[in-house]
């Protein structure tokens, strides 16, 4: 018997991307592990990766090429060999092509973080074929746009340094379950005396074990941080000398949130006038006695129509105190600017036609498949091919993605580990090596480690990495420069640029062997100011914005939809609902794991009692939530987990494993946040009633 243990990374959209051991035994991975020497993981994997084992061997892996034999939708394919599969999608897509390639759109999200087995050969395809560009905007995009104008880059607090905070606001995020290497730091920040504050409509796990909640109503996070710059300023708990030296705008910010009285922001965020002000008061005064005040600020705010803007003014509040003068202080929205990823070089898109593709947005897909051609809009999607992501069961407004997707005259390929609800609609399903099985490099979100994945056990069935189908379908489509022959090895060799110091001493072959490697970086990133901005400042007055039609100083957007914003709406749909990650799966991701399916039941609905009442719902009754846009079925847990007015489905459950074949998406609508063009899950009015 021979065993070895393997270096490995997590490949998931989470903010920890762990470094994994894997026990291979004769050829068959056995165990995965958390590496104990890697400062993050700190030996631990969440509960999900560390079923690995039993999600790669699963009964039901896609293990070879197949067609429908089907209507689509209905999930009935055949075993096909690969050259048929192949030969049958480039003669397709070179038909399309030869008419507009434009008509052709790749959709492809982070099923896989890697920067290999992402976006290296699959673009450098799309990129050499014309196809249209995908926005990618479905998780982060707000929040991102709104940090970048504010900070100048994602770049914040190193998650190794919470620990030492003295406050710590968990701010639209719910680590126990979605960034479980940050909890465990922000633990040992409450053992050494932290205090510890969650800032969520929902008592969630994580809530229910910080000293404090703050249960305000979704979306309304924006004024809350207004709220809480007036009682800063008016009670002169702000670090002037950091605020002059290294900030833009302060007089006009000071004009603004003159009117956000704590009365006001109260009102807005359905809490009282008295925890704006202890709160405001919380964290001025302990900033003003030295110690390190943080912010872990998460994706959770922004899914709304004022995200972007909410986190913007969350980020304003760091430099008003001077918290970015400690490591361990400042916020922390994501590291991934951290890493100087080698973008053009993995993904060429220099390869691109002179006169650039069409740009499709990945969150407004329903819609998007259902257009025919316009002049406003180019050729009509002719042909989808699909990696990494599962948008039948993950994008808005899901009626209409499934009819776009159920569509006779398209083309879709899907490459996957599973016979998801989208490659139930797939063409052609094409299967997909996993982590195990592949080489990958990885830069993450949550700390500042760039990490290798070395392959533990060859491909199962007559499964191939994503590069390789890509490349392979580059040979058939004619495609011959010398970057479609690049070995995964080659483009991991490539992906993080040297010349920048943050990552001087990257070498592909010492990090396969060593697994992890720290980004050079100073341990407090603007403790001198030096922000990435125009101005290089924290800038609570912003120029691009107002060149991007925005207000440049920070403001509150309404919801599109809640009972203040849209009363008429509220008439018939009184009810706000949200549907953040479920504990035991990632996004649509473990679904199918019998033993994490298992462990969340059913799909649920958490609704207040009062609101129970009022409708005659039970605990354990199955409820029917719908909108205009459409209805699913959850099993009520009558709970004041949910504030009242406010239902919670935790997400984000596979299709066909509901009663109905539906999901929370049926509810979620298309209309999209202040900017970065994402979608707006969060922000949703609803009527529930006894099914
Ligand atoms: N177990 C698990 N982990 C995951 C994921 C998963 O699916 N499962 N998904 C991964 C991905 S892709 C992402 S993007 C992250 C997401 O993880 P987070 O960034 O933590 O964001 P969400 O899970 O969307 O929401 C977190 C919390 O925000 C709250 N929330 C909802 N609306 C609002 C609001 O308007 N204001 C405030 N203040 N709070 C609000 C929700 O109740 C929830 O408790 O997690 C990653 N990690
Ligand atoms: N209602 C509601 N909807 C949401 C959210 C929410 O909170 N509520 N969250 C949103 C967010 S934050 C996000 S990020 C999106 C996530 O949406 P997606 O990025 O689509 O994520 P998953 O649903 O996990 O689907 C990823 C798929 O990729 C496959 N995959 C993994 N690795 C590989 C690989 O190496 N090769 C190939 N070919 N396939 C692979 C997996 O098997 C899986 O089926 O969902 C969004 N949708
Ligand atoms: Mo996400």
């Amino acid at each position: 018997m021979t065993v070895s243990i393997v270096r490995a990374t997590c490949p998931h959209d989470c903010p920890d991307t762990c470094a994994m051991l894997v026990t291979v035994q004769d050829g068959v991975a056995t165990q995965v592990r958390g590496d104990p020497e890697h400062p993050t993981t700190a030996g631990a994997l969440c509960t999900k990766v560390s079923r690995y084992t039993e999600r790669t061997y699963h009964k039901d892996r896609v293990l070879h090429p197949m067609k429908r034999i089907g209507k689509k939708g209905e999930g009935k394919f055949q075993r096909i060999g690969w050259d048929e599969a192949l030969d049958t999608i480039s003669t397709r897509l070179k038909a399309i092509a030869a008419r507009d390639p434009q008509a052709i759109l790749p959709y492809s999200y982070a099923g896989t973080m890697g920067l290999v087995q992402g976006e290296s050969m699959a673009a450098r395809f799309f990129h050499k074929l014309g196809a249209s560009l995908l926005e990618r905007t479905i998780c982060a995009s707000a929040g991102g746009a709104g940090y970048i104008y504010t900070i100048g880059a994602r770049i914040g607090t190193d998650v190794e340094q919470f620990q030492n905070a003295r406050l710590i606001l968990i701010w639209g995020g719910n680590p126990v379950a979605s960034n479980l290497h940050f909890w465990m730091r922000a633990q040992e920040a409450k053992r050494r005396g932290a205090r510890l504050i969650a800032i969520d409509p929902y008592r969630s796990l994580t809530a229910e074990k910080c000293h404090q909640h703050i249960a305000l109503l979704p979306g309304s996070d924006a004024a809350l941080a207004l709220g809480l710059m007036h009682v800063l300023i008016a009670e002169k708990l702000i670090d002037e000398e950091y605020v002059a030296q290294h900030t833009l705008g302060f007089d006009q910010l000071k004009e603004r949130v003159k009117e956000w009285t704590p009365q006001r922001t109260a009102q807005a965020c359905g809490i009282t006038a008295a925890e704006v002000e202890q709160l405001a008061r919380e964290y001025g005064t302990t900033a003003q006695r030295g110690e390190a005040v943080a912010i872990r600020l998460n994706y959770g705010v922004q899914r709304v129509h004022g995200g972007g803007m909410a986190v913007r003014n969350i980020a304003c509040l760091p430099a008003l105190v001077g918290a970015w003068r400690h490591a361990a202080g400042g916020v922390q929205l994501s590291a991934s600017d951290s890493f100087p990823k080698n973008s053009r070089v993995l993904q060429r898109p220099d390869l691109m036609p002179a006169q650039r593709p069409r740009t499709i947005n990945m969150s407004t897909i329903g819609s998007d498949l259902l257009r025919a051609a316009a002049p406003d809009f180019g050729p009509q999607i002719e042909a989808l091919i699909v990696y990494n992501a599962n948008p039948v069961a993950v994008a808005p407004e899901s009626a209409k993605v499934a009819q776009g997707f159920a569509r006779e005259d398209l083309f879709t390929v899907v490459l996957e580990h599973f016979q998801t609800d989208t490659a139930d609609y797939a063409d052609i399903v094409l299967p997909a090596t996993t982590q195990l099985e592949h080489v990958d490099i990885h830069a993450t979100y949550g700390h500042l480690y760039m990490m290798a994945n070395n392959a533990a056990i060859a491909p199962l069935g007559e499964a191939k990495p994503n590069t390789e189908i890509f490349r392979q379908l580059a040979h058939r489509m004619g495609f011959d420069d010398p970057c479609f022959r690049e070995s995964d090895d080659d483009i991991a060799a490539q992906a993080f640029n040297r010349a920048n110091e943050r990552a001087i001493h990257f070498d592909w072959d010492a990090l396969k062997r060593k697994g992890w490697q720290k980004l050079n970086m100073p341990d407090a990133p603007f403790a001198n100011g030096g922000f990435p901005t125009p101005s290089g400042k924290c800038e609570f007055y912003c120029e691009r914005m107002l060149r991007d039609g925005l207000d440049p100083l920070p403001t509150y957007i309404p919801p599109h939809e809640s009972v203040a914003s849209n009363p008429e709406l509220a008439k018939t749909y009184p009810l706000a609902m949200i549907s953040p990650p479920a504990r035991n799966f990632l996004n649509s991701t473990f679904v199918n794991v019998e033993s994490l399916r298992d462990t969340e039941g059913e799909p649920h609905l958490d609704i207040h009692p009062v609101d129970a009442v009022e409708r005659g719902i039970e605990d354990g009754n199955r409820v029917r939530i719908h909108n205009a846009r459409g209805s699913f079925l959850a099993t009520a847990r009558v709970t004041d987990r949910a504030r009242q007015g406010l239902v919670v489905g935790l997400s984000i459950w596979w299709k066909k494993f509901a009663a109905d074949g539906k999901n929370a998406n049926e509810v979620t609508s298309q209309r999209l946040t202040d900017m970065g063009n994402a979608p707006t899950f969060y922000d949703v009015l609803v009527q529930v009633e006894k099914a």
